[in-house]
């Protein structure tokens, strides 16, 4: 702040000089006639006095962006509120951890740590369950009241869950036939799911189905599929090797639904998945469904997807969900390969216990069990 008098024969002159070294922004706090000391004073004119004050700014004025239709102005706001929202949901997330620790030692349980541990009970990965923690503060829900797995939980679960499943491809497609591999680990359900899978279509919507296997390592394996071809009446090609393969896809050529079935491959043996490779280049086959199961632990299924998805894989089936209590899984596997789920396999009943996966039931399915 500044503090200056400033002296002229008149008011009008003083402030003129205020004006000329302050500025337009000087404050007068006070205006004075003053007469010069002694007797040479005594005859001279009084003086005007004007005494005036600058306040200097002590901080730098904050710069604001222009208020304006420049594009990139609102992208930096946009920018700006996006990192805001992100920060939030991080320092609530931080929260929560902080939370964790409290109630682990028997104290403190706040509303976002009862979601979250209402989610780790489905089983899902703790990171599962900070995306969708994450979404819904940054969707600005009131999660002090959101201690159910209310509507807006689902709906944030939603965006992650696709589903589809094989008619959507076989009604679209014009030119037959579509082909569709089941691949994954040994015993996972993948030639039941064939049988129930072939007898739907065949049966019930009439499509003109033909199964091929190329898991020819066990008589058993060829038995098992031709046992199910007979009752479902529809037509079984065995490929030894690939010629044998590309000649039965040439002999079911008008058919409008191919499904090949696999053998069972360890995801620790990539030599054999390498093997499977094989008959997935001779043609590409439109789907490929990865068989998974539900009752294996997330550490075992991520193995899996580590060896079976750059097979190209297209569609995931979760298979045997009543042998499994909890299904968080689920929306790990959903959410870490971002691939639709197409049906979900509940028993050994054919065609019974397999159910088209839709959102709403998947949700469902994870969060109640
Ligand atoms: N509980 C239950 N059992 C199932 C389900 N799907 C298949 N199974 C059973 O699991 C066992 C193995 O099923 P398969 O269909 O032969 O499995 P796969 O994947 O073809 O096995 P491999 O060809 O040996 O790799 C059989 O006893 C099936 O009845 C299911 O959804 N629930
Ligand atoms: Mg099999």
């Amino acid at each position: 702040m500044q503090v200056k008098k400033y002296r002229a024969s008149s008011v009008k002159e003083a402030l003129d000089q205020v004006k000329k070294e302050l500025g337009n922004e000087a404050l007068i706090i006070e205006t004075r006639k003053v007469k010069s000391k002694g007797l040479k004073g005594f005859f001279k004119p009084a003086l005007m006095e004007v005494t005036a004050v600058l306040e200097t700014p002590s901080v730098q004025p904050f710069l604001l962006p222009r208020a304006s239709s420049d594009e990139n102005t609102k992208k930096e706001i946009e920018k700006l509120k996006e990192m805001v929202k992100s920060l939030q949901a991080q320092t609530a997330l931080n929260s929560i951890n902080v939370e964790e620790k409290r109630s682990s030692s028997g104290s403190l349980e706040g509303p976002l740590t009862k979601i979250k541990l209402k989610l780790l009970n489905t089983g899902m990965e703790s990171d599962s369950a900070d995306a969708i923690i994450r979404e819904l503060i940054y969707e600005g829900i009131d999660l002090e009241n959101a201690t159910e797995f209310n509507e807006e939980i689902k709906s944030v679960m939603k965006k992650y869950v696709k589903c589809s499943s094989i008619e959507a491809k076989v009604k679209s497609k014009t030119q037959k036939p579509t082909v569709v591999f089941l691949v994954g680990t040994t015993g996972v359900g993948k030639t039941t799911t064939i049988a129930k899978l072939a007898a739907r279509y065949h049966l019930e919507e009439n499509l003109k189905v033909g199964l091929i296997t190329v898991d020819t390592y066990r008589i058993a394996a060829v038995e098992q599929l031709r046992t199910y071809a007979e009752i479902i009446n529809i037509p079984i090609e065995v490929a030894y090797n690939k010629e044998e393969y590309v000649k039965a896809l040439r002999r079911f050529e008008n058919m409008d639904l191919i499904f090949v079935d696999t053998a069972g491959r360890s995801q620790k043996n990539l030599a054999q998945i390498g093997e499977l490779r094989e008959f997935l280049s001779i043609k590409k086959p439109e789907e490929v469904h990865l068989v998974l199961n539900a009752s294996c632990r997330i550490e075992d299924l991520k193995a899996v997807l580590a060896a079976f998805i750059p097979l190209g894989v297209t569609h995931l089936i979760y298979s045997k969900v009543d042998e499994s209590k909890s299904y968080g899984s689920l929306f790990d596997l959903i959410r870490m390969t971002n691939l639709p789920l197409s049906y979900i396999a509940s028993g050994q009943r054919v065609p019974e216990d397999l159910d088209l996966a839709d959102p709403d039931s998947v949700i469902e399915l994870i969060l109640e069990g």
